[in-house]
Order: C-alpha cells, then structure tokens, then sequence
C-alpha cells in the first residue's frame, strides 16, 4: 500500500507493530480509531499506568499539585520540599500569568521557594531544614497561609511533613500551614496531584471566609489557570456582561478567593479534568450547582456565556449577554473571514494535558481545520467519552492512598460504559447525570484518538499523516520541528496568548495562520526525506 493510502487502522496496527506483543496489547487499548455514535462511544483505556521504557509525555502527581494548582495562587507561600530542581522546574514555567497591582497585594510567585535538599538531609532526614524554611519564610513575608509539597525522595525517606505544618501552625496562630504528599511517583499522572491539591483546599480553605460578596450573578470560575493571561479575557468579558466572578480555581487567584468559594450562586467548569470533583463537592457540601463552560473559541465563548445567563434566568442578563456577544463577534468574524481562505482544509494534531486537546478544536473547527488525531497525556474515560453520573463524594483528603482515591472518586461518578438504554434506565431511578461533551464524540469518524501519546509514536504519525500543525509541549516542540512540521506548544502557548475568549481566538488565529502558512518549514528536511532507506521500513506489507 502507499503511504497516502493508508486507513486510521493501518496506521494503528503500524504504531504497534515494533512492540512487544505485550507492551503491543496494552498500547492497543489506549489506541482507538473513532466510530463514535453519539453518547455510545467505544471505550479507551485510560488513567492507567505508563510502561516503563515508555518515553511518555506526561508529568507527575508533584507537577499536578504544585505547579498546576497551586501554583497560580498568588499570596500563599508555596515550598517545595526536595532537590532544587523540582522548584525549579515548576517555577513559572507554566506562563501562569498574575496581577497583584491593588494597593498591598501580597504577590509570592516571583519567587521559587525549595528547601533545596542535599544528600546529608536524605541520609539524616529532612524535617529540620523544613522547619528552617517555614520559619524563614514566615518572618520575611507574614503570609496568610504556607503550604509544602513533597517531592520524590522525601516520600522514600518518609519525613512527616502534615506534622511539621501543624506545630508550625499551632506556633504561629496567624498563619494556616498545610502540607501535600503529593511524590512524584504516586499515582499515574498529574491528575493525581490536581486531586491530593483539591481535596486539601476544598477540607482546609473553602468556606473559612462567610462574609458576603458583593456583586451580582456570582460564580466560580472552576478549572482556569490563566495560563497566557486567559483568565484576564474571561475575567474582561464576564465583567462586561455583569456577571460577577467571586473565585477563579486557581489562575490568578488569591487565598480568600478559596476561603470565600461557597458564597458563589453557581460553579462554571472550564478544565473539568483537573477540578471536576471540587465542582461536586461544593454542590454536595454546599448546594452549589455546577455547568460545563468552555472559553476556547469564539462560539463555544458565546454559548458559555448564554449558558451562564440561562441559569440565572434574569431578563437584564440574557439582553446584555447578547448585547456583548454582539459587540464581540464582528471583530473576531472579520479576522476568520481573512485567515479562513488560507487555513481552511488544513489539517492538525492535538495531545495535550486532560483538557485542551478537546478545547482546541472548536478553534480549529472555526479556522475550517480539521483534527486528524487528538489524545490527552492523563485524562480519565470520563474525559473521553462524556457525561458523567452526580455521585455523593465524601472528602477524603487525609487519604494517602492517592490512586485509591482517584479510581474510587472514578466509580462513584463514572461507572463502566452505559448504553442508552441503559442511562434510560438509571435516570428513571433517579440517578442525574450532568452533561458534558467528550472528545470522542464530538471528533469526526475515522479519526484517531491515542492516550498517553509517546515519543516513538508521535514520530510515527508525523511521519505517515503529515499534519500541517502539531500541538502539544515542550518535550515534544523540538523533536516535531526537526521532522519539519510546524508545532504550537498548547501549554505554555510559546510566548504567546491570552487565547480565550473573543480577543484570545483572534489571537489564536493571526498565531496558527502564521504557522500553517510559513515558508520555513518548507526548507526543513525530515529524516524520512533526506534518508530514502528509512521510509522504506514503513511500507505495509
Ligand atoms: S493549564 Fe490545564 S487545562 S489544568 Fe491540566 S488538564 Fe496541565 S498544565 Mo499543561 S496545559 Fe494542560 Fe489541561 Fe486542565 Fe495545563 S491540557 S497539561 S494538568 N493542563
Ligand atoms: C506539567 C506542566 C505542563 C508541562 C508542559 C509541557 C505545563 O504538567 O508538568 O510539557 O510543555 O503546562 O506547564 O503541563
């Protein structure tokens, strides 16, 4: 067969044929062509362990808890506990944009906190030092609230930091001290630090606060990092339809944002991945409904603030909703009616995270490209497939037994795979299933959707698809570049962004024209160009 021939399930069986018949089986389950049919979607293996040997794309349960939700919280003083390169590394390198410009407002992510661990803290034990650093940070800054994060070898040699935080915060009375076993081995994924992260926010912090916001039309903004300054254009638009944003989980946010969270009227989930149980718990605990939004793309910005208005039901907001939308559009329509004729029919890949690799494509969608392949590094099945079941989540922060916690918080709310009969059937016992959209259906027929992409595979569909765009991070930006595709990095968006919203979009198109059109990568010779024997390999037999 030519390579221009090949189906979604030649290109399959090619990606596994160099494994091990083993290794071969498990990646065949995270490796799906799409014949979705609405709500019964096929089922894909996911949130499950990486092989070792594998070169993986995804980061770890430390990365999740600091770096992801954590880290965009501006006056609480995070400390990595450990060798100085997990601070390092988690050290806004994330583009987790902040604005602490009101008048005395603390601002702590300048600063990379570690207690910088050598060998005689591994050997002798770590929790003085730990001390020291608490204390050293407590005096210079008088934060409301420090919080510690367990690297690796600080789980292997078992200092007990949740004791250290509590005689520190028992010592000083002003200042809430908590800590996180959040090893960077434990669980799968990153999405198991967003949990350990979570749940000790939602049992320490959320609901310290009762004092009343002001404002009208309150929400949470759960799941918006601010990565790039998006959070700034939500927070814009929101703004100018009067809806009031009292929280934002965690882009750009601020202790009290946390500690006041239950006085908000509704929760708007943006990254459902990392922060969907929060949206649970604060409806279980606290009687907060919760919807679906996304800001990613100009449409789906649109229907997420109509869909915010149709909640409140209040006339006044639906009119003034509308009144932005309209104002809005012209600009973003203008910009789409220019770039269009040059991208439209394009095609892209997308294997980013637990969320954008399903965001992004509205955005593409609105630029006339079509997504051949998209996969996240560790989202769950829930994420893949869609709708999900209410389920009555306990907290259970204290825990340590993250991946108990992840696939029991997973059962509760997303049992095996329904049919629609079978949804039918729960929904007439009462069950209520909230709504929201998966990446498997709502990707088009014949498309391949991969979890946990690796390194080898990547390179694979590179070179048979020849995508005119690769999304994904950083590990992957250079490798893709040298086999002479353009990449956009869909985490830290390059330099580049905000994204969101209608401004965002704008961006976002200017931003993937100049990629797609670029004469540069024409002058870049893949391996597989400049080395015949090596294509050879490739041909199906
Ligand atoms: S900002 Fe979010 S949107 S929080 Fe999550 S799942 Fe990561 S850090 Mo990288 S870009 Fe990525 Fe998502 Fe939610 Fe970011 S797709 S991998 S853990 N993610
Ligand atoms: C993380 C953070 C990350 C990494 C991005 C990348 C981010 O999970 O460790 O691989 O480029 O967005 O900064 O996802």
């Amino acid at each position: 067969k030519k390579l221009v021939n090949w189906t979604p399930t030649d290109i399959k069986a090619d990606m596994l044929a160099k494994y091990p018949p083993k290794v071969a089986r498990k990646r065949a389950s995270q490796i799906l062509v799409n014949e979705a049919l609405g709500n019964e979607t096929p089922e894909i293996s996911a949130n499950v362990r990486t092989i070792p040997g594998i070169i993986t794309m995804r980061g770890c349960t430390y990365a999740g808890c600091k770096g992801v939700i954590l880290g965009p919280t501006r006056d609480i003083v995070n400390i990595t506990h450990g060798p100085i390169g997990c601070g390092f590394y988690s050290w806004l390198t994330r583009r987790n944009q902040t604005d602490a410009s009101a008048e005395g407002a603390e601002n702590f992510m300048p600063y990379c906190f570690s207690t910088d661990m050598q060998d005689q803290d591994i050997i002798f034990g770590g929790e003085k030092k730990l001390q020291a650093a608490i204390q050293e940070a407590y005096d210079l800054f008088h934060p409301k609230a420090i919080a510690i994060f367990a690297t690796c070898p600080v789980g292997l040699i078992g200092d007990d930091i949740h004791a250290v935080a509590r005689k520190m915060k028992a010592k000083f009375g002003d200042c809430n001290v908590f800590a996180f076993s959040c090893e960077g081995y434990k669980g799968v994924s990153q999405s198991a630090g967003h949990h350990i992260a979570n749940n000790k926010i939602f049992s320490e912090v959320v609901g310290e606060n009762d004092a009343e916001k002001p404002g009208e039309f309150k929400i949470n903004l759960l799941g918006e990092y601010n990565i790039g300054g998006d959070g700034f254009e939500i927070d814009r638009i929101l703004k100018k339809c009067g809806i009031t944003n009292i929280s934002t989980f965690s882009g750009n946010s601020t202790y009290d944002q946390f500690a006041s969270a239950h006085k908000a009227d509704l929760s708007a989930v943006m990254c459902h991945r990392s922060i969907n149980y929060v949206a649970d718990m604060l409806e279980t605990k606290f009687g907060i409904p919760w919807i679906k939004v996304n800001f990613i793309g100009a449409k789906s910005t649109a229907k997420s603030l109509r869909k915010i208005a149709e909640y409140f039901g209040d006339p006044g907001l639906t009119a003034r909703v509308e009144e932005v939308i309209a104002e809005e559009m012209p600009v973003v329509e203008e910009v789409i009616a220019e770039i269009r004729p040059r991208t439209e029919g394009k095609t892209a890949m997308l294997f980013v995270g637990g969320s954008r690799a399903h965001h992004y494509q509205d955005l593409f969608a609105e630029m006339g490209m079509k997504t051949l392949a998209a996969g996240y590094e560790f989202a769950h099945r829930d994420d893949y497939e869609g709708r999900h079941v209410i389920p009555n989540l306990k907290v259970d922060a204290d825990s340590r037994n993250i991946e108990e916690i992840e696939v029991k918080a997973d059962e509760q709310r997303y049992a095996p795979r329904k049919t629609s009969e079978e949804m039918a059937k729960l929904e007439a016992a009462g069950l209520k299933f909230k709504e929201y959209d998966g990446l498997i259906p709502d990707m088009d027929h014949q498309t391949l959707v991969i979890d946990d992409l690796n390194q080898y595979e990547a390179e694979k569909l590179v070179e048979i698809i020849k995508p005119d765009v690769f999304c994904a991070g950083i590990k992957e930006k250079f490798s893709i570049q040298k086999l002479g595709i353009p990449m956009k990095q869909l985490h830290s968006y390059d330099s580049g962004g905000p994204y969101a919203g209608f401004q965002g979009a704008v961006n976002f198109y200017h931003e993937i024209d100049r990629l797609v059109n670029s004469k540069v990568w024409s002058y870049m010779k893949a391996p597989w160009q400049e080395n015949p024997e090596l294509s050879a390999t490739y041909v199906w037999e």
